[in-house]
């Protein structure tokens, strides 16, 4: 008879058990255990709770400060990427980035890398720092040094693997033990490729990540796992026939849609590039000392670009208003105490001096910016001397 029984707390499913009543409560016990242990079997094996798994990792991901987080098949058809990777390499685009070339298919085959990889977890982290002065009015004004917007903070590469550590921490509380490895610019991993196929947006012609509510202006970071999470779909790409970015490009360096030419971007040249920066390149480098935004300034979606939540990627040491001549006074001991903790102490001090006589080469002419560049022609470093003397040479 229905409607009219008692309903049993333990079962915990809302069945009525009037006729029932009867049964001991040693019965209804074994029931309940039979019932536990199919409700984690479930957890373990079955699609919906692993919907539900995702759903809550996405949503502790924004909870730990990523913006985005979506899911990509980690065997998801790779072939056309290996080729373009390979092209470019044949092409001998990554200059002397041998770490481009050194890994070969481990780069696009998450499994060669963490064998049992079933998935990409990408999440990408805003870095437009608050309060930061214009970058147009900086690059426009010859005497100031332009430092990439995403530098003017803390390097990213701690932050977000730190972050993504304690995604997987929380992981591992729900599900028990499983295989990860989280990266950040940090691992042989084609990421903007695993960002667009999860979704997180699409590549851009400059072959940037971009996004319809973010624009850019962002770091990604992955984790690879062998938990087989419900994967996302890609989306649009919605560029159209913009070619703002291969047009605005000082020194040319997108060569077509999607592709970039290394040895010409002025973020290898001034971060990447070890010894002499060729000179044919030096005056289009302008005030850029170190990175290059320009591609992205220029791009439309950025004005979708959003200030970061991270205090870590606020501008330390007011390094977006300074002048190339100050930044140019700076010994060894100053550079390294100031820029603790910033991407740009890792090129160290020779290789800024070197980037900050091209952009004082370039700056307009001055005796106070003469008499700095000649104050470095005896420098310890024969790198630094050539690129003074280039310099002085464009003030004659
Ligand atoms: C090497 C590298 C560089 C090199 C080379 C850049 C490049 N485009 O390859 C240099 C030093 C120049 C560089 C510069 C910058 N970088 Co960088 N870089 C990387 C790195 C380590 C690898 C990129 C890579 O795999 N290149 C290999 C080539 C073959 O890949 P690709 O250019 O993407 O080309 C692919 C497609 O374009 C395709 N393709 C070829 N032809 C065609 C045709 C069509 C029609 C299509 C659809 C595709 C296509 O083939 C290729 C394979 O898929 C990644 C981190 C990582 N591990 O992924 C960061 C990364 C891409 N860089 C990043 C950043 C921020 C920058 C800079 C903006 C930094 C700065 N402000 O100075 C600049 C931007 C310059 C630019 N326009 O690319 C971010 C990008 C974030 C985002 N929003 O996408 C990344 C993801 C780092 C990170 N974790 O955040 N970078
Ligand atoms: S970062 Fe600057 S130099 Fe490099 S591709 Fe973009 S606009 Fe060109």
């Amino acid at each position: 008879m229905q409607g009219a029984g008692k309903f049993c707390a333990k079962c915990q499913r809302g069945r009525f058990i009037s006729e029932i009543a009867s049964v001991n409560a040693a019965l209804c016990g074994i029931r309940v255990t039979i019932m536990r242990v199919m409700q984690e079997n479930t957890l373990k094996n079955n699609e919906p709770d692993l919907v539900s798994l995702a759903i809550t990792i996405k949503a502790w991901g924004k909870e730990l400060g990523f913006q985005d987080v979506r899911i990509a098949d980690a065997n998801a058809d790779m072939s056309g990427v290996e080729e373009g990777l390979f092209e470019w390499l044949d092409k001998a685009y990554h200059g002397e980035m041998d770490y481009m070339a050194k890994h070969g298919t481990k780069r696009t085959r998450p499994a060669e890398l963490v064998a049992g990889t079933q998935r990409v977890i990408s999440v990408r982290m805003n870095h437009m720092p608050p309060q930061v002065k214009d970058s147009w009015a900086v690059i426009n004004q010859g005497d100031q040094a332009f430092i990439s917007r995403y530098a003017l903070g803390r390097d990213y590469h701690k932050v977000l693997r730190a972050r993504m550590q304690k995604l997987v921490d929380k992981i591992s509380v729900e599900v028990g033990p499983f295989n990860y490895r989280v990266f950040s610019d940090s691992a042989p991993v084609m990421e903007v490729e695993w960002a667009q196929k999860s979704g997180l947006g699409w590549r851009g012609k400059h072959t940037l990540l971009l996004s319809r509510q973010a624009g850019s202006m962002f770091f990604l970071g992955e984790i690879y796992t062998d938990l087989p999470l419900p994967v996302d779909e890609a989306i649009g790409n919605y560029c159209g026939s913009c070619t703002k970015c291969i047009d605005i490009c000082p020194t040319q360096a997108i060569v077509a849609p999607y592709q970039v030419d290394a040895r010409r971007c002025i973020s290898y040249l001034t971060i990447e590039l070890k010894g002499s920066i060729p000179e044919s390149l030096r005056p289009l480098i302008g005030n850029r000392i170190y990175g290059c935004d320009d591609c992205q300034l220029v791009c439309p979606w950025n004005k979708f670009a959003h200030i970061t939540d991270e205090s870590d990627f606020h501008v330390r040491n007011g390094m977006d208003d300074v002048t190339l001549m100050e930044l140019f006074r700076w010994e060894k001991d100053e550079f390294e105490t100031k820029l603790a903790g910033s991407p740009i102490r890792r090129i160290g001090h020779e290789q800024w001096l070197r980037n900050i006589a091209v952009g004082l080469g370039n700056a307009p002419s001055s005796t106070e910016v003469v008499d700095a560049l000649q104050a470095r022609l005896d420098d310890q470093s024969a790198l630094v001397r050539e690129h003074v003397q280039w310099a002085i040479q464009q003030h004659a």
